[in-house]
C-alpha cells in the first residue's frame, strides 16, 4: 500500500480531530524514523516528549516483550509482582512519599483534581462543594469534559458544555495575580513549569519559587504537571529544578514515563494529599499494570544509566546557540530549555505550518505550536551530529522559503 492508501483510510474511518502532516511511519529506531515508502526523517518532536528515550529502546523493547509473555493485566482487584518497584522508583526519583498510577496524562490530571479538593474538604476545612482550583491562562493539562472547563483555548472547549466548575484563571508568571486569586476556598495552584502547549513559555526565574512560597504561606497545594517537561526534557530530570527551594506537593507525570511503549502515568505526592483516597474513592483498570509497571521501571533507569537530563542540557544548549545564529529575518525568537524549544516566526513568515511541511520533505518532522511557533523537540538519546544534520537544515528552511 502507497502512504496515500494509508492516508485515505484513516480520512473514511477515522474521526476528523487531527490534522497530521502526511507522512505515515511504519518503524521507528533511537531518534529515526521511516515512512511506509521507506523515506528517513529525523523525530524532532518525539510524540510531544512522550519518546525521550528514542524509538524502540532495546531495553525497553525487551522488557516489553518479556513481561508480555508473562503477566500484563490484573487490574487491581489483586496484587501484581511489578506495581511495588514501579511506585518506589517513581517515588525515589521525585522524591515524594506515595504513587498513584494511571495511563494517560490527561487520567493522572483528573486524579490530583479528586486529591486536592478532597484534600481541600478534609484537611483545610473548605465548605462543601466550594473547593478553587486556580489554574493558568494559555495552560494545557489534557482534554477530559473537567479539564477542558479551564482551558483558556476557545476550540478546546466550545459545543463541550456543561462544563465543570471550580477553577479560577491567572495570566502565566503573575505573582500578582496569583496572590490576588487565592482565598479561603482556594485548594491548590496547578500550573507547567514551562508551558508547552502555549508556545514553549519560560516563566521568570523564580516564579515557581515565588508561587511556591505564596501556596505555603496561605495553606495551598503547589502542583506541577511535569507530563511534558518532566524526566529529562529540559535538561533537568524536572523542569521545576532550575530553581532553588522549589517543593512540590504533588508532581504529574506521564508520556516518557514509559518511554512511549505503553500509556503510563503517575501523580507522585506529599502523603497527606493522596493519603486522602480510600478504597473506592478511585481507580483505572489498567492503571499499574504489570506491563506497564515493568515498562516504566525500566523507561526511568535508561534515563538515569544514560544521563539523558545531562545531554538534554547540553545539546540543548548547543542547539539553541546555533538556532540564534541562522541568518533569517523570520526568526523572532528562540525559546526553551534543554532539548524542549520553540522558535517563534514573525508575522510575515506566514505561519509555522508550510515550514514543518517543508521540513518534511528535508527529512525532519517537527510540529507547529500555536501558528507561529515550531518546536523542536527530539528523543534525548540524539548526538551532536544528529542535531548538525537537522541544523543544515533547519537553516536552509528559514532562509529560503
Ligand atoms: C494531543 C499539546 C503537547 C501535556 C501536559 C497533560 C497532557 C499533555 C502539560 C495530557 C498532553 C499532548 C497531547 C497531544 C498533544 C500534546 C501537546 F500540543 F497538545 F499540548 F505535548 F504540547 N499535561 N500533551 O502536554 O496528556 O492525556 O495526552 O496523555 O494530541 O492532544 P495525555
Amino acid at each position: 500500500m502507497a502512504a496515500k492508501d494509508f492516508i485515505e483510510l484513516e480520512e473514511k474511518y477515522g474521526a476528523h480531530n487531527y490534522h497530521p502532516l502526511d507522512v505515515v511511519i511504519e518503524r521507528g529506531e533511537g531518534v529515526w524514523v521511516y515512512d511506509v515508502e521507506g523515506k528517513k526523517y529525523l523525530d524532532f518532536l518525539s510524540a510531544y516528549s512522550a519518546v525521550n528515550q528514542g524509538h524502540c529502546h532495546p531495553r525497553l523493547v525487551k522488557t516489553m516483550c518479556d513481561q508480555a509473555g508473562k503477566l500484563t493485566l490484573t487490574s487491581r482487584a489483586f496484587r501484581n509482582d511489578k506495581l511495588g518497584a514501579f511506585l518506589q522508583s517513581v517515588a525515589e526519583l521525585t522524591g515524594m512519599e506515595m504513587v498513584l498510577p494511571m495511563n494517560s496524562g490527561a487520567e493522572a490530571v483528573e486524579t490530583v483534581i479528586k486529591a486536592v479538593r478532597k484534600w481541600g474538604y478534609t484537611r483545610k476545612k473548605v465548605a462543601d462543594n466550594k473547593a478553587e482550583i486556580i489554574v493558568c491562562s494559555n495552560n494545557f493539562h489534557g482534554r477530559t469534559t473537567t479539564i477542558i472547563s479551564f482551558t483558556t483555548e476557545k476550540q478546546y472547549q466550545e459545543g463541550f458544555g456543561p462544563l465543570t466548575p471550580g477553577f479560577k484563571v491567572v495570566p502565566y508568571n503573575d505573582i500578582t495575580a496569583l496572590e490576588a486569586a487565592i482565598n479561603e476556598n482556594t485548594v491548590a495552584f496547578l500550573v507547567e513549569p514551562i508551558q508547552g502547549e502555549g508556545g514553549i513559555i519560560v516563566p521568570d526565574d523564580g516564579y515557581l519559587k515565588k508561587a511556591g512560597d505564596l501556596c505555603k504561606k496561605h495553606n495551598v497545594l503547589l502542583v506541577l504537571d511535569e507530563i511534558q517537561t518532566g524526566l529529562g526534557r529540559t535538561g533537568r530530570m524536572f523542569a521545576y529544578q532550575y530553581e532553588d527551594g522549589v517543593e512540590p506537593d504533588a508532581l504529574i507525570l506521564g508520556k516518557a514515563l514509559s518511554g512511549g511503549m505503553y500509556p503510563v502515568s503517575c501523580v507522585a505526592a506529599r502523603k497527606e494529599v493522596l493519603g486522602v483516597f480510600n478504597p473506592g474513592d478511585h481507580g483505572s483498570t489498567f492503571g499499574g499494570n504489570p506491563l506497564g509497571a515493568a515498562v516504566a521501571v525500566e523507561a526511568l533507569n535508561i534515563l538515569k544509566d544514560e544521563r539523558l537530563p545531562l545531554k538534554a542540557a547540553e545539546l540543548g544548549d548547543y542547539f539553541m546557540k546555533s538556532l540564534r545564529d541562522i541568518p533569517s529575518s523570520y526568526i523572532k525568537d528562540v525559546r526553551g530549555r534543554g532539548l524542549l524549544i520553540g522558535v517563534e516566526l514573525t508575522d510575515e513568515a506566514g505561519g509555522a505550518r508550510r515550514f514543518c511541511e517543508a521540513l518534511e520533505n528535508e527529512g525532519l518532522l517537527c510540529k507547529e505550536t500555536h501558528d507561529n511557533v515550531i518546536r523542536f523537540a527530539p528523543p534525548l538519546v540524539i548526538r551532536k551530529e544528529d542535531i548538525d544534520w537537522a541544523l543544515e537544515r533547519i537553516s536552509k528552511i528559514l532562509t529560503s522559503l
